[in-house]
């Protein structure tokens, strides 16, 4: 069965504000929370230390669609190394917005699923990949995917866009196994012992440090200066980032989960009005 801390079976469910702590599901899936055929909304919650003998130390999703969204979710533990988040063969839509995803094992894999948007996410310092697609189409839009140990993005039989995101000091920035059709632009990719690995760069792509406020810290906000501010594309953009600031704040969109607050490019032009007398 699974489903450490919450089980969710052919249900509508919304876990929201919670903490979701120390559990455990042996043989099976879904450390903190799984929702199987069921439409889960997964909010504002802390989903920390969870561990599952196979995928999805966190959350696991399998069948129905998910809207997982500003989740703090740490440390938790998959033995199969399949995500912290899981999400398997859903049948709608699904949506993973502006979470926190620090030190697990792994970040997020996706598996034959229904279309998913992955936007606005901070994925960092997991043992494995941060983000892992299989046989699905994905919008991967404003993330910023950060010190992960075995890689940054990985796509295999996937159609999927990847856009505006940061991808910095990885092992591979982002790889790809054919069958693969990615659409590969606007993003800032450096730093990766491999930046890209059978995909090529973005025209529109960088290769810039993006100067995080701390990430020592795990402060992954854009200093006033960084090179990813105002580099990125309107399309796919989401209307906020995920601090929940405008985007765009300053008329251009920037690269990653953050969009600068402090950043006054985009200065308005008041013209002189001048008054004659005829
Ligand atoms: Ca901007
Ligand atoms: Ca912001």
């Amino acid at each position: 069965m699974g489903g450490g801390g919450i089980y969710a079976y052919s249900s509508t469910i919304t876990v929201t504000n919670s903490v979701i702590t120390g559990n455990m599901t042996t043989y099976s899936s879904g450390g903190g929370i799984r929702a199987d055929d069921s439409t889960a909304k997964i909010t504002g919650n802390d989903i920390i230390s969870n561990t599952a003998d196979c995928y999805g130390g966190g959350i696991s999703v399998y069948r129905g669609s998910a809207e997982i969204s500003g989740n703090h979710i740490e440390r938790n533990v998959e033995v199969e190394l399949k995500g912290s988040i899981y999400i398997q063969k859903t049948t709608a839509p699904s949506h993973i917005d502006a979470n926190t995803i620090l030190s697990n094992t792994a970040g997020i894999l996706i598996s034959r699923a229904a279309p998913v948007t992955v936007s606005n996410n901070i994925v960092a310092h997991s043992d494995y990949d941060g983000l892992w697609v299989f046989d699905t189409s994905l919008a991967i839009v404003n993330n910023t995917i950060a010190f992960n140990a075995n890689g940054g993005i990985g796509a295999s039989a996937s159609s999927s866009t990847i856009a505006n995101n940061i991808i910095v000091s990885n092992t591979y920035g982002i790889q790809g196994w054919a069958p693969i059709t990615l659409t590969i632009d606007y993003n800032d990719v450096w730093g990766n012992d491999s930046n890209y690995q059978n995909v090529s760069a973005g025209t529109h792509d960088i290769s810039a440090d993006p100067r995080f406020v701390g990430p020592s810290a795990n402060d992954y906000h854009l200093q006033v200066d960084s090179p990813a501010i105002n580099k990125g594309t309107f399309t796919g953009a989401p209307s906020t980032d995920f601090d929940g600031d405008p985007r765009p704040y300053d008329c251009f969109i920037d690269i990653g989960a953050d969009e600068n607050t402090l950043s006054d490019y985009c200065k308005r032009v008041f013209l002189p009005l001048i008054m004659k007398n005829y």
